[in-house]
């Protein structure tokens, strides 16, 4: 029988069978090809499971492999990663300005790792009813200038207190899988808890001390919509600890930059200082914003120092 994992909790699996919810157990190791994973099963996942002769619980026998997944190093067990879920439309990040604060750089590097597949991202800027002052509108002003041209969807939302969530966000989640991800306190399951009548996620106010998110969502969990599509709500993330990528690949992720790859007087090219770099020349001219670039370096440089 064939199913979707919508939640995992240690060694137990929430298949939904589209008829019913059937608690499943892996046997046997899975081997996934490069890949050490702290999961081997994520949310999202497509499995082929034999159901038990007590009828309740199942075995999974196959992982139906993944068509794309969000992938992050683990914080926990050193070189391995961690997949938050997978087979995904989209993807969408949910940023705050403060309470707590979203870096463009964390933005940058959730991004680098859903454009290895190409995953299309939106970004979801909560607690817009908190925003006021100037540095308010800078930062808001910052991201719609710098990811709308990209191809990044921005949303404004107040997820605790808007009446028309529900009319905002279903022309982007009708028919989709989509994922929320963000630093914990964003208010991720908040939005989940408004957009899906049945769903009763826990929600906690952020540490007034350190003003930062008591990671109330511990499991990614997969929650359907009334009409047709899903929604995942994740763990707040700390830090996005982006895979190994290759030096000359990494420019492949930032879309400003894709368009001008091949243009470089080097083939190996990093961008850096090279003499006849088409993207240092385009970042003088204006065209590739400041920011985004200084979060190309940071992502570079960290590579090399793991290795
Ligand atoms: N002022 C304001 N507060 C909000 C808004 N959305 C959520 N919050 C509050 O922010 C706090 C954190 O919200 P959660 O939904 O638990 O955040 P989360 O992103 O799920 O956090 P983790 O599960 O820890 O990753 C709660 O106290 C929410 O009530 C909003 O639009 N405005
Ligand atoms: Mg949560
Ligand atoms: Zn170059």
């Amino acid at each position: 029988m064939k199913g979707r994992v919508i939640k995992s909790t240690g060694s137990w699996y929430e298949v939904d069978t589209g008829e019913s919810l059937i608690s499943s157990r892996l046997k046997g190791k899975f081997k996934q090809a490069g890949l050490k994973l702290t999961n081997p099963i994520a949310v999202g996942d497509w499995v082929e499971i034999e159901v038990e002769p007590n009828q309740e619980t199942g075995i999974i026998r196959e992982i139906v492999p993944r068509e794309n997944y969000v992938i992050r190093k683990s914080t926990r067990k050193k070189h391995f990663s961690h997949i938050i879920a997978s087979n995904v439309d989209q993807a969408m990040l949910m940023v705050t300005m403060q309470r707590p604060r979203t870096s463009f750089g964390f933005i940058d590097r959730f991004l680098v790792s859903i454009e290895s597949f190409r995953i299309p991202g939106i970004i979801v800027v909560n607690k817009m009813d908190q925003m006021e002052g100037e540095d308010a509108e800078e930062w808001l002003q910052d991201i719609h200038e710098i990811y709308e041209p990209l191809g990044y969807q921005v949303i404004e939302t107040s997820a605790l207190n808007d009446e028309s969530s529900q009319e905002t966000f279903k022309p982007y989640l009708k028919g989709k899988t989509t994922l929320i991800a963000g630093h914990s306190g964003v208010g991720k399951s908040t939005l989940l808890n408004s957009l899906v009548e049945k769903a009763d996620q826990v929600t906690q106010e952020i540490s007034d001390y350190t003003t930062k998110g008591l990671h109330t969502t511990t499991f990614a969990e997969l929650f359907k919509l009334e009409y047709e599509g899903s929604l995942i709500d994740t763990p707040g993330i700390k830090e996005f600890g982006i895979l190994d990528v290759e030096d000359t690949e990494l420019s492949h992720y930032f879309p400003e930059m894709r368009e001008y790859l091949g243009q470089c007087k080097y083939n190996d090219c990093k961008h850096v200082n090279e003499p006849g770099c088409m993207i240092l020349q385009k970042l003088e001219e204006g065209y590739i914003h400041p920011y985004r670039y200084q979060s190309y370096l940071n992502i570079l440089h960290e590579e090399d120092s793991h290795r």
